[in-house]
């Protein structure tokens, strides 16, 4: 049988209530990931940080839509003890576009990536997305070929990301060449910078900038519209709770020979290098991650409002 979009949501996907009703409503929506509750913030900052995201979506009059895979289905929309879950079983899976049929096809718990979430966002309807950082191209990314499946994803899949750039455990100029290079706008939230995750300021200048919610929804539409797919939307840090840049570069330092004197490569690398930060920064990592996700998610929630009101004029 040809592949529909609406048999496999329908086959597929599980909508909480409050997600099915805000789709028949036409609601704006929200979603988010899981990896960064499995996989990328410890016990219990990652369930606390979940909800307050969710929080700051309801307070911006949006509708808050986590995706995570269970039970051979895809969760969008996550009641309490399926979060609690995620943050805290072992052995839940990373499922970036790659790994979707076979956590489906095997029942198992996991938790989506960028990719993964965009993929699956796309198909419940929802096309605005708030996460943390994306992945990127990995620094040796020339000749190992570790390229995150976010980039590509971005490519081809319509979703509105919201991220506070890319971390520097990544080689963040290689990333924007293959953002450009893939068609994906990076649009720099009132900032003319590529932002770094950790600290606002990378040094890469951002063609384009935007510095309110209208600009950005007539932006999206106008995409969507020409028939495009992903868009980034870069937001730094908060200034209060960005790190200082020379801390977080000793810190990369020493996870990136850790990782690999220990050879990990592959999908536990981001996992690996982001906990070997954490405990280089004495937690204050997980604080500052803590808060630009809290912040993304209130700027998708805006977007997200505006789009709703928005005929593509800039
Ligand atoms: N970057 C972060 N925190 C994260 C991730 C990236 O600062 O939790 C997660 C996201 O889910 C992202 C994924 O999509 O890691 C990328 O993994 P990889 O590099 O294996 O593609
Ligand atoms: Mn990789």
């Amino acid at each position: 049988m040809p592949f529909s979009a609406a048999a496999a949501a329908d086959r597929y996907l599980s909508l909480a209530p409050t997600v099915r009703d805000a789709l028949a409503e036409g609601l704006p929506l929200v979603a988010l990931e899981s990896t960064v509750i499995a996989h990328g913030l410890p016990y219990p900052t990652n369930v606390e940080t979940a909800l307050a995201m969710e929080e700051a979506i309801r307070a911006e009059g949006a509708v808050p839509a986590t995706i995570a895979i269970g039970d051979g289905r895809i969760m969008v929309g996550l009641e309490r003890a399926s979060l609690e879950e995620l943050a805290t079983a072992e052995d839940v899976l990373k499922v970036s576009r790659r790994d979707l049929a076979f956590a489906l096809a095997s029942q198992r718990l996991g938790a989506t990536t960028v990719s993964g979430t965009m993929l699956c966002a796309h198909l419940a309807g929802i096309r605005f997305f708030a996460t943390g950082g994306i992945g990127g191209v990995h620094r040796g990314g020339e000749s190992t070929l570790d390229i995150s499946a976010d980039l590509m994803e971005l490519s081809r899949t319509p979703v509105l990301v919201v991220c506070a750039g890319a971390k520097a455990i990544l080689d963040l100029p290689r990333t924007l060449e293959y953002l450009e290079t893939q068609g994906v706008p990076v649009l720099g939230w009132q900032t003319d910078e590529f932002p770094a995750f950790y600290t606002p300021r990378s040094g890469l200048r951002l063609q384009q900038r935007v510095d309110d919610e209208a600009q950005v929804a007539a932006i999206a539409r106008t995409h969507w519209d020409c028939g495009l797919a992903g868009l980034l939307v870069c937001s730094p840090v908060p200034a209060e709770a960005a790190l200082p840049a020379a801390q977080v570069e000793t810190a990369i330092a020493s996870a990136l020979s850790e990782a690999e004197a220990k050879g990990i490569h592959g999908s536990s690398l981001t996992p690996f290098l982001l906990r070997q930060v954490a405990e280089t920064t004495g937690g204050a990592s997980i604080e500052a991650n803590r808060a630009l996700l809290i912040n993304n998610a209130r700027v998708a929630a805006r977007i997200a409002r505006a789009y709703g009101s928005s005929t593509g004029q800039l």
